[in-house]
């Protein structure tokens, strides 16, 4: 048995149970009958975590823990705080004590001190001295240029550079096409993309995809599509029916963007699909469809509720794009896997692998018990083939 919405801990009590609850203790001792224990998965594709978190100080401080590991590359310890992170964030109510985590899984000794800790004293010592270290701080900012992973950023901290102008103005230095970019519009990409933000881009990327096929299908994909208010960049996944079409689609948005002078900064990926390649075992493996990283040029005029200031000294900002264009019969696995989260994403192929004898990654889904791949129209029908209940895309954000 795993989590289920009636095994929710704030569920209404039904009146049977109301009077059960209320009855003073000589009726306690007279044993009910065993009613199912609500357990709670190990896989986050087994819950349902939406963006209501009760346990958002907890989860805060285990991902600060997370996000260290991966600057120091310990991947071994970086999972463990990353499931237990995930799992408090499926919770309905917030825990007040150490005791309210027994009969949960993922959450190891090292977690679970940080937690009482935190509950206890309102802080973590071990996450608090994370959070003034030198290193960790300077990664940290490092990183959040685009472009720049943990690798380039320690080289940049062991050369003794500390910020980003120091950085930037190092002419020892080389820094490719995304991370010059990513210097040149750092403030605005670090800016939080809003809902209405991202409503715009659909429409200027709707309308340039029109030109190629009017066939052009598009969906908002990523953590808008699981409800999010804010995003760091905005993803959309596009189609065309017609089988092979898709192949000159996103060359063809790039230069159209390009030629309407909103196009600041282009990746383009070109694809390298190939089904006789079977589902990748490491997740942390992009996907192999045509893509292209980009940022644009949103003219606030187009942003709705959003007024122009004339004061201002532009009226547009820079924003994170990404597109990627599958080829139709592939669409259900695409969405699948850029709907995330990414811990979601990791668990549904874990859950795949060691549960079902299955592979799934963004491409497809394959039985290697029957040697064969499993076709897909939906979302659903993905789930139906992992025997897994359906979980909405709202409520994926593990
Ligand atoms: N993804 C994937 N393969 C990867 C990394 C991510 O398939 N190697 C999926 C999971 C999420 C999705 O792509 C979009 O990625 P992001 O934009 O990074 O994540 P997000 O959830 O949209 O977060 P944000 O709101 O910050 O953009
Ligand atoms: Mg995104």
């Amino acid at each position: 048995t795993w989590f289920t919405e009636s095994m929710r801990a704030d569920r209404p009590v039904p009146v049977e149970e109301q009077h059960r609850i209320q009855r003073p203790a000589l009726q306690l001792k007279t044993r009910l009958p065993d009613s199912p224990v609500p357990t709670v998965s190990q896989y986050a594709c087994q819950r349902r975590t939406t963006l209501d978190n009760p346990n958002k100080v907890l989860t805060d401080a285990l991902e600060v823990l997370v996000e260290n590991c991966e600057f120091n590359d310990s991947m071994g310890p970086c999972s463990g705080f990353r499931r237990a992170a995930s799992v408090l964030k499926s919770l309905t109510t917030a825990l007040s004590c150490l005791q309210d985590t027994a009969g949960l899984p993922c959450l190891g000794e090292e977690s679970k001190t940080i937690i009482e800790e935190i509950i206890d004293c309102g802080s973590s010592s071990r996450v608090e001295d994370i959070l003034s270290d030198e290193r960790y701080q300077t990664l940290k900012l490092f990183t959040s240029v685009f472009g720049v992973g943990p690798k380039t950023a320690e080289k940049w901290y062991r050369r003794g550079l500390r910020s980003l102008e120091q950085v930037y103005s190092d002419s020892s230095l080389h820094f490719n096409r995304m991370q010059t970019a990513g210097f040149i519009y750092y403030e605005d990409i670090s800016k939080p993309v809003t809902v209405a933000e991202a409503r715009a881009l659909g429409c200027i990327i709707e309308e340039t995809a029109s030109y190629y096929s009017s066939g052009v299908s598009i969906s908002l994909t990523g953590g808008f599509r699981r409800g999010k208010q804010f995003g760091h960049d905005v993803d959309f996944i596009l189609t065309v029916p017609e089988p092979g079409k898709e192949d000159g689609l996103l060359p063809a948005v790039i230069d159209t963007l390009r030629s309407q002078g909103i196009l600041l900064y282009s990746d383009f990926q070109e694809s390298t699909f190939d089904l006789n390649k079977l589902p990748s075992r490491r997740f942390e493996a992009m996907d192999h469809f045509q893509k292209c990283f980009l940022i644009l040029k949103l003219r606030a005029g187009l942003v709705e509720g959003q007024q122009v200031d004339p004061g201002c000294r532009r009226d547009w900002r820079a924003v994170r794009v990404d597109l990627v264009a599958p080829p139709a019969e592939r669409y259900a696995f695409c969405l699948l896997g850029w709907s995330g989260s990414t811990q979601f994403e990791r668990d549904l192929r874990r859950f795949a692998r060691l549960e079902r004898g299955m592979l799934l990654d963004n491409h497809a889904l394959y039985d290697k018990t029957t040697n064969t791949f499993l076709q897909a129209k939906t979302e659903e029908d993905i789930f139906a083939h992992l025997g897994l209940d359906y979980i909405e895309p709202w409520q994926r954000n593990a």
